[in-house]
């Protein structure tokens, strides 16, 4: 880990993350109109919604999915489903460019064959969070997971294999990439409490994408 990068300002970034996460910053500056009309649009047909932990407790991060699976939690668990549990239907698909983009994220990244059938898309408003946790309910664990994200700034709060681990804090901005994958791929990891403030384009949110094998 280069203690560096937390003084070096993010459009000076040029080195991996840590073993296994690539930090692709800005890669989605260009596309982030269509992405933010992308999500507009699927949140029409499926709208953001705060689930339930199996635990009974309501996720302060609203969510919702497109692709031929999305991931959900009720009490009774967490998984990937094909169909929205509030319509019973499909979830919207993949718009193409979000798929492109994730696919040229991968392959920059060394992924060449990352076929992403899911796309969970998370909402912070001001003091929402997301506690320490892996992502070990794809089976696929040698793919990849894409994250985009936009609007307010967020602190990623990166730590290693055991839950116990140091962790470290490093910000996340609007139009940055990440792909975590090989050592980086069952790392615990999580964001801060979202800190007020006004994105231009998302006012006082944070959006991010990510984009997984589930199936
Ligand atoms: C590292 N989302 O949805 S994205 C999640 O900003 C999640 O909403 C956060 O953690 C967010 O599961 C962080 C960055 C991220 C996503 C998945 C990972 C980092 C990851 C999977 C493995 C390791
Ligand atoms: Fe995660």
């Amino acid at each position: 880990m280069n203690l560096n990068l937390f003084n070096t300002p993010p459009e000076q970034w040029t080195e991996p993350l840590s073993p296994g996460a690539q930090v692709l910053r800005q890669y989605a500056t260009a596309h982030t109109d269509s992405l933010l009309a992308g999500i507009h649009a699927i949140a029409a047909q499926a709208p953001f919604r705060q689930m339930q932990t199996p635990g009974g407790y309501t996720m302060s991060v609203a969510m919702t999915n497109c692709g031929t699976a999305g991931w959900i939690t009720d009490r009774k668990g967490y998984r990937y489903s094909t169909t929205d549990p509030l319509s019973g239907q499909a979830w919207p698909a993949i718009p193409a460019d979000f798929r492109s983009l994730a696919q040229a994220a991968a392959l920059a990244a060394g992924f060449p064959a990352f076929q992403p059938d899911a796309c969970l898309i998370n909402r912070y408003q001001v003091g929402a969070k997301m506690a320490l946790h892996q992502d070990r309910d794809e089976p696929d664990l040698t793919a990849p997971i894409v994250s985009v994200s936009l609007g307010l700034p967020a602190t990623f709060l990166w730590g290693g294999l055991q839950r116990s681990d140091k962790v470290l804090k490093v910000p996340l901005l609007h139009g940055d990439v990440v792909v975590w994958g090989r050592e980086a791929r069952l790392v615990f990891h999580g964001i801060a409490p979202l800190k007020a403030g006004q994105h231009p384009l998302l006012g006082e949110a944070r959006l991010n994408l990510t984009f997984r094998q589930a199936l």
